[in-house]
């Protein structure tokens, strides 16, 4: 178990506040050194002892293969341009919309070639994590739907001068302006901090959507119904209710799916079920894997497998104990003792690489690799740590048309997985 290079778990702009601490990637049987140069924190230190001398165990529950690639296909670069990429979809066309952290958008070819910036987003809080993030294309784009949907960090106004919330906005795509721009979705309420915005869109089976949301790094109100802080949240496309939502009681904020998480930056359509898997970063160790399903309660932050920033590495530090049932849901999966920061979720359905097909791809910031899981219906068998030589935060992979995999890297590159 090898410690790599030291980078902060939380984006840009990362001493506002106390909880974006450096955190360590873990190459699991790997050559750390092969990540980085930065020197690692005492604690990284700690954590490396740690594994070596087995004090801090993996979770039994959990247990699975981690391995680290070793004939992975190189990866082709086909950009090295881009500004701070969150989000990435593709186009009936082919092109790619690619949303920039620092407020715009715009839409590049499948061999990474800068076509045009899309006018018409909405404004965007460039501070700490907030930015432009998710996006997503209406599923009846082809037939004239010409929506594209994006979260954001929304800046409040008047009293809420001071404060932001994660905002999701839908415009139509005409040439390279959206137009008719709608906000369906507002977090409640607008708080003062700069962390934990989520936030992936992703359209069901039937039309509707889900929002993922973060805590803005309050902790608290995850639990708390009567916010919109550490939800998923489904709605229809035009931001009004879905009738199969959960009944969470009189008190509660209408568009609430599920509950208890932390801060998801990855989710995707299982494409046999039609679930919302979703994957969601811990503090100091703890990243999960969920099926949000409706009316769950995930267990943020009362329970995690992860520990306060700044703690010893172990078990005792873990937050409620760490096991989580029988109160919440157990993580299909969870990274400990330190976290991978997840960003970016896809399942594989693409012909190009069969031996693939039905497994799970995430990228990873902090632990800047691209990881490969295996499932075996809802249980995670095996994962593989991939990429992890090129020292880069993977932000976002989605598949392509063509059954290649893309990725945009917090560096600013497109980079495609193909044979
Ligand atoms: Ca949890």
């Amino acid at each position: 178990m090898g410690v790599s290079k030291g980078k902060t778990a939380c984006g840009w702009g990362v001493t506002r506040w106390a909880a974006c601490v450096v955190a360590i990637g873990m190459s699991a049987g790997g050559a750390g050194a092969a990540d980085g140069t930065a020197t690692p924190t005492a604690t990284a230190a700690a954590a490396a002892a740690a594994m070596q001398s087995g004090t801090a165990r993996p979770v039994d529950r959990m247990a699975q293969t981690d391995t680290v690639a070793e004939n992975a296909p190189p990866l082709q670069t086909l950009s090295t341009s881009l500004d701070r990429p969150w989000g990435m979809a593709q186009l009936p066309s082919g092109d790619l919309l690619i949303t920039q952290k620092g407020g715009t958008l715009v839409r590049v070819s499948t061999a990474g070639k800068l076509l045009a910036t899309v006018s018409g987003v909405p404004k965007v809080l460039d501070v700490g994590q907030g930015g432009l993030l998710g996006i997503a294309i209406d599923p009846d784009f082809a037939a004239g739907e010409n929506w594209v949907y994006l979260s954001y960090s929304e800046p409040g106004t008047g009293a809420e001068a001071r404060l932001a919330g994660t905002s999701v906005a839908r415009g139509r795509l005409k040439g390279d302006q959206l137009v008719d721009l709608q906000v369906i979705f507002r977090q409640q309420p607008k708080v003062d901090s700069v962390g934990h915005y989520g936030s992936r869109i992703v359209f069901a089976r039937d039309k509707t959507v889900f929002i993922t949301t973060g805590e803005r790094m309050k902790g608290q109100p995850s639990q708390d119904l009567a916010q919109t802080l550490g939800k998923v949240i489904h709605l229809n496309r035009d931001g009004s209710l879905p009738s199969n939502n959960p009944s969470l009681g009189a008190t509660a904020r209408p568009g609430i799916w599920s509950y208890g998480h932390r801060n998801i930056q990855g989710a995707a359509l299982h494409p046999q079920t039609g679930e919302l898997w979703v994957s969601e970063h811990g503090p100091q160790g703890g990243d999960e894997i969920n099926i949000a399903r409706a009316g769950q309660n995930y267990g943020w932050p009362v329970r995690s497998y992860g520990c306060p920033y700044g703690s010893p590495v172990g078990e005792a530090c873990r937050l409620g104990g760490g096991k989580q049932a029988p109160e919440f849901v157990e993580p299909l999966t969870t990274w400990v003792p330190l976290s991978i920061a997840p960003a970016g979720l896809v399942f594989y359905t693409g012909t190009m690489f069969p031996q693939w097909r039905g497994q799970l791809f995430s990228g990873s910031l902090a632990g800047q690799a691209l990881w490969r899981l295996t499932l075996d219906g809802d249980r995670v068998v095996a994962r593989e740590k991939m990429y992890g030589s090129l020292g880069e935060r993977f932000r976002d992979v989605v598949q392509a048309q063509d059954g290649a995999l893309l990725m945009v890297t917090d560096g600013g590159k497109l980079l495609r997985l193909a044979k």
